[in-house]
């Protein structure tokens, strides 16, 4: 029964939600490119908005706009002017951007607010007090996307990376305000366990008061499944002034329905802290109840041995370059649901929240990757404290976004470093300490192309090689190809008998349209019989538990004479169009079962 006309609001309990101020930047911004770099220097960020600057939309990088800008590599500016609401007053906000690339400087009303590097994940910086309330306002963002050998990844300019995709520049993903009271949750982190038929959920929130004074607050920690409170807790504390506390608490879910591929089932957490007369702040994150672990030889979901199928993925697509919209990854999830996928890698990056978002929700099985790629030629030195720092925080600022996600099942630290050499343990050595130090949960791997060759196999949880046999080598000869994947593989496996192996690579350029009965590189035919000459050899190996084609879709690269604009190994076109390997997948990854 619903609930009675004649309910009274009084009974609602105040500490029930509050909303947070959002205001969205979406939008056309006012943009100069600044080869020279004379822009600081001249303080551009303290003028009147010229009227001869362009106009670039946010969020989306700046090269496929304009062919002006295609090509270009090195600083440019983007302003805005935007309304700070007058109730904001007396609150604490922050401009937050979901990824620049690849470094940022923020003004706002020509005050500084701080600066950021790497162009894959979050970082926010604290704004009240260059805010006008109640008034307009002008940001100014100035964003370089210079490679150099210490960027992560590395270059020397755009046709001259060390990482085989397009190197966009800009601000690719959201930009926004966001509001808090001055008693505010922080972080909310979670982690599940099953306990028979029931879900444990550990919770650690963490509360900052910076109200000025010692506050008394009511702190609410709720559990939900679709509008019903599955679990809850409340308890009274207190919070010191300018403190920082973490608030832990185990909930449990009675009977609860496991996340997993083929019943994605999503709970929501709400932590609610309240104080004073009618003021607080609500958090609210989606999780799923599982486990992953790994134990002799396989991945555990939820106790039971998974198999992962499918893809290397990258963002990318034509004009909205890294920022794939919301239908375009509707398009890209269902083409995946509809080949029989049930995973693929965030090869070479972290993608976006929107992007995981659908992981979640259609039950897919991630391994996020970090964007420390091209860590070979690039770097001279895996030793360099500069490369260190930037490998640890951007390793940090991945997971502490993701942690929470039960699609993310695993953290790839590194793709094809230069692991032959004994030196990239020790820096390996410090990632998967940042990685773990934030999140114990989750295993660790690198997608290694070092092989047998590789020094630094016994660090990972999970085994994961690229290999290109029938590419880059044993050309056009897929029968040695499949012989020699096999040898390799068994050598592998007897190196390192307890841990499972997934092979994050294999792949066939095709050049939609070109065809070759015998099959011949480029043409679609080889592509299809290379992606089912290496199914059958990875299906025939007990200590293989997964494979993923590279790639899903045609990818945007610099222009070199290996590549004809594209990098083709996509079994889609750029705009999703199947090639003729899209009916072999779909049949090999439909008879090919997610449990093992
Ligand atoms: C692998 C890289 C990937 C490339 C792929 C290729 O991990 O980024 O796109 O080769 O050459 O080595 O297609």
């Amino acid at each position: 029964m619903g609930k009675e006309a004649g309910f009274k609001v009084a009974e609602m309990s105040v500490e029930e939600r509050f909303e947070r101020g959002l205001l969205n930047l979406s939008g056309f911004w006012s943009f100069k490119i600044d080869p020279e770099r004379r822009g600081e220097r001249e303080k551009w960020f303290e003028q009147d908005l010229p009227a001869n600057w362009d106009r670039i939309y946010v969020p989306s990088p700046w090269n496929e706009q304009d062919s002006a800008y295609t090509w270009y590599m090195g600083t440019a500016w983007y302003s805005r002017d935007f309304y700070a609401p007058a109730d904001w007053r007396g609150r604490i906000v922050a401009l937050c951007f979901e990824g620049v690339n690849y470094r940022a400087k923020v003004w706002v009303n020509n005050f500084y607010l701080g600066e950021h590097e790497g162009g894959f994940t979050p970082f926010s910086f604290r704004a009240e007090n260059a805010l006008r309330f109640g008034e307009d306002n002008r940001v100014f963002v100035m964003v370089d996307n210079t490679l150099t050998k210490k960027t992560i990844p590395p270059g020397e300019g755009m046709n001259r990376t060390y990482f085989d995709f397009f190197h966009y520049g800009g601000i690719h993903r959201e930009t926004y305000l966001l509001s808090t009271p001055r008693l505010y949750i922080d972080d909310a982190t979670l982690r599940t366990d099953i306990d028979g038929v029931n879900g444990v959920v550990d919770i650690d929130a963490q509360i900052v008061n910076e109200t000025g004074s010692k506050q008394s607050c009511k702190l609410v920690l709720k559990i939900f499944d679709g509008n019903k409170v599955v679990a809850e807790e409340r308890e009274a504390l207190v919070s010191e002034a300018s403190s920082s506390r973490t608030v832990s608490r185990r909930l449990i879910v009675k009977n609860a329905k496991l996340w997993c591929p083929e019943n994605p089932h999503l709970y929501k957490l709400r932590v609610t802290v309240a104080y004073g007369e009618n003021e607080g702040d609500s958090v609210e994150t989606r999780f799923g109840i599982r486990t992953i672990k790994v134990e002799n030889g396989r991945i555990l979901l939820n106790g039971r041995p998974v198999f992962l199928k499918g893809f290397g993925r990258h963002e990318d697509f034509p004009i909205l370059g890294k920022t794939l919209t919301g239908a375009i990854l509707r398009k890209d999830f269902g083409l995946m649901r509809e080949l029989g996928c049930n995973s693929f890698r965030t090869s070479h990056y972290p993608y976006s929240r929107m992007h995981l978002d659908l992981a979640d929700e259609y039950g897919f099985l991630v391994i996020l990757e970090m964007p420390t790629v091209g860590l070979w030629q690039g770097v001279e030195k895996l030793d360099d404290p500069e490369i260190i720092e930037k490998v640890r925080r951007m390793t940090r600022e991945a997971v502490q976004r993701d942690k929470n996600r039960p699609s993310v099942i695993m953290y790839s630290l590194f793709n094809e470093p230069d692991s032959q050499k004994e030196e990239f343990r020790a820096l390996f050595k410090e990632a998967a300490e940042e990685a773990r130090k934030n999140d114990p949960t989750r295993p660790i791997t690198f997608a290694s192309c070092r092989h047998l060759e590789d020094k630094a196999l016994d660090m990972v949880d999970v085994l994961c090689f690229n290999f290109y046999y029938g590419w880059y080598t044993l050309c056009g000869d897929l029968e040695a190809a499949s012989r020699t994947l096999s040898d390799t593989l068994d050598k592998l496996h007897e190196k390192h008998p307890d841990k499972p192996i997934i092979v994050t690579e294999f792949g066939a350029d095709a050049i939609a349209g070109v065809h070759r009965d015998p099959p011949e590189m480029w043409s679609e035919e080889y592509q299809a019989e290379l992606i089912e000459t290496y199914w059958r050899v990875i299906r025939s190996k007990k200590y293989v538990v997964g494979g993923h084609i590279w790639n899903f879709a045609d990818f945007r690269v610099g222009q070199s004479p290996g590549r004809t604009t594209l990098n083709r190994k996509g079994v889609f076109t750029r705009t999703r169009n199947p090639k003729l390997s899209v009916k072999k997948v779909r049949e090999l990854f439909t008879s090919t079962p997610t449990y093992c």
